[in-house]
């Protein structure tokens, strides 16, 4: 059972995370910084417990202080959105030690996956296509130009502790793999403080597809289908939707049976993501594993109908999922990220008061986001401001649709990226469906004039 949740977030995902409680009947406690007094989430949830000052080190990342509103407020578990918490091992171990169930996966799995070398090795075990590469971590240059004669370049050096592009080379040719070997295993030791790196073959011109599942105690697995991922820029998300437009029927459907193997093979419970590289040829391979509920999951959301929110903390109490297997996604859903940084100036992350609120509504419209009118953007956390999800029966219908929400969108008082996402929806090789994770730099002309 599961009788009060203490959500260890703020902004939109702690307001998703309120939303889910509420239509669950389960009382939630919001935790916040001296700088997120006025924030959204400490508004509408039950009770809320301050947690320390603005910067995270010193509030949202503070494991004791978590627990101990946890304590004092008579939690029994706690759910950590995404980003902060939500991947520390440790923190999970706490919050086990101090009977508080945490909405998510055990340690022992997430430490796992964490380990980028490790996660690849499980499924390499578990059949599951791979990019050739490393059997394990490479110990130095000489070893690495070793292997990558034998794969042929170019390769991609990658952190084992990384994730998200950080302690990653792309290696040209054998002359530049001295420098470039090198510099990943620093980049991945000051970031992580963890040096250790494995070695791949690139491959060229790739896709982001990555698999939503479910699954329960019973090691029941439910697959939501797949989003693309694509459209990013720096390894930042700006635009992610669902059906991929690369996928035909019988690759979603092997791609879906590989994700759910992944999560048998490393006994994973709860709600995850299983990354894949794609190429042109629609060739997929494992990329990494994401242990937590992502920013862009409302897409999943809209083409299957299943609220991923609410089952990851049902599934956390013990209940079944009503169903397994893999739901055929209806229709087609597209999210855009409006994020509070001004493409003009080098994408320069901006806060302020904003002036003017005014969301899109209408049919198949979600607006998930914290804004309100004259809330102050804190200087402390990230610059997502709201996502725009829209639902129509077809990819083209759904863009005009996202393009009609956008046009509706007023946010004053700082400057955003609303009218990149426009300028994303509008660029040819994105309405054919025909683009991959090079969209950005290919297009940028067109994209930021
Ligand atoms: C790759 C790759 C090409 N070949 N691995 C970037 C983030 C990290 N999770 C994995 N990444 C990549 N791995 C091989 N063997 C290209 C990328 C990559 C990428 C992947 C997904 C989304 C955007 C990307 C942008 C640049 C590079």
């Amino acid at each position: 059972m599961i009788s009060k949740i203490l959500i260890a977030n703020r902004g939109e995902v702690a307001l998703r995370v309120i939303r889910a409680c509420h239509e669950l009947d389960i009382p939630c406690v919001a935790v916040y910084s001296e700088a997120d007094v006025d924030s959204m989430h400490v508004i509408e949830a039950d009770e809320k417990v301050c947690i320390g000052p603005g910067p995270v080190s010193e509030s949202y990342l503070k494991i004791p202080n978590i627990i101990g509103a946890a304590q004092i407020t008579g939690c029994d578990a706690i759910h950590p959105g995404y980003g902060f918490l939500a991947e520390n091992p440790d923190f999970v171990l706490t919050c086990e030690d101090n009977d508080l169930i945490f909405i998510g996966p055990g340690a022992g799995v997430m430490r796992r996956m964490g380990d980028k070398s490790l996660a690849k090795q499980a499924m390499i075990q578990a059949r599951i296509p791979v990019v050739p590469g490393s059997r394990g971590t490479v110990a130095d240059a000489a070893a690495a130009a070793k292997l990558a004669a034998e794969y042929g370049y170019p390769v991609m050096i990658k952190a084992s502790a990384g994730g998200g592009g950080r302690g990653m080379r792309l290696v040209p040719s054998p002359e530049e793999m001295g420098n470039l070997f090198n510099m990943a295993c620093s980049e991945a030791e000051t970031a992580f403080g963890d040096g250790a790196v494995y070695l791949e073959k690139a491959i060229a011109g790739p896709h982001h597809v990555e698999v939503q599942v479910l699954v329960d105690r019973a090691g029941s697995v439910l697959a939501l289908g797949e989003r693309d991922c694509s459209v990013q820029r720096r390894h930042q998300k700006l635009i992610e939707e669902s059906p991929s437009p690369l996928l035909d029927l019988e690759t979603r459907k092997k791609l879906a049976e590989a994700a759910a193997a992944a999560c048998r093979a490393c006994g994973y419970v709860n709600a995850g993501t299983i990354e894949f590289l794609v190429d042109d040829e629609r060739n997929f391979y494992f990329m990494e594993m994401n242990t937590r509920v992502q920013v862009e999951h409302p897409v999943s959301e809209m083409v299957t109908g299943v609220d991923i929110v609410r089952e990851q903390i049902r599934v956390a109490r013990g209940d079944l999922l009503p169903m397994t297997g893999a739901i055929q996604p209806r229709g087609h859903a597209i999210e855009m990220r409006i994020n509070a940084e001004d493409p003009a100036n080098d994408f320069r992350p901006n806060t302020g008061t904003i002036s003017r609120y005014i969301p899109p509504g209408g049919p198949g419209v979600r607006v998930d986001s914290h804004l309100y009118e004259g809330y102050t953007i804190p200087v402390f956390y990230d610059s997502l401001l709201a996502k725009l999800i829209v639902w129509d029966s077809d990819r083209p219908a759904a863009i005009r649709r996202a393009l009609r929400a956008l046009d509706e969108f007023v946010i004053e008082g700082v400057t955003t990226n609303k009218e990149l996402c426009a300028r994303i929806l509008e660029a040819p090789a994105f309405r054919k469906g025909e683009y991959s994770t090079a969209f950005i730099e290919e297009n940028a002309a067109l994209l930021v004039p």
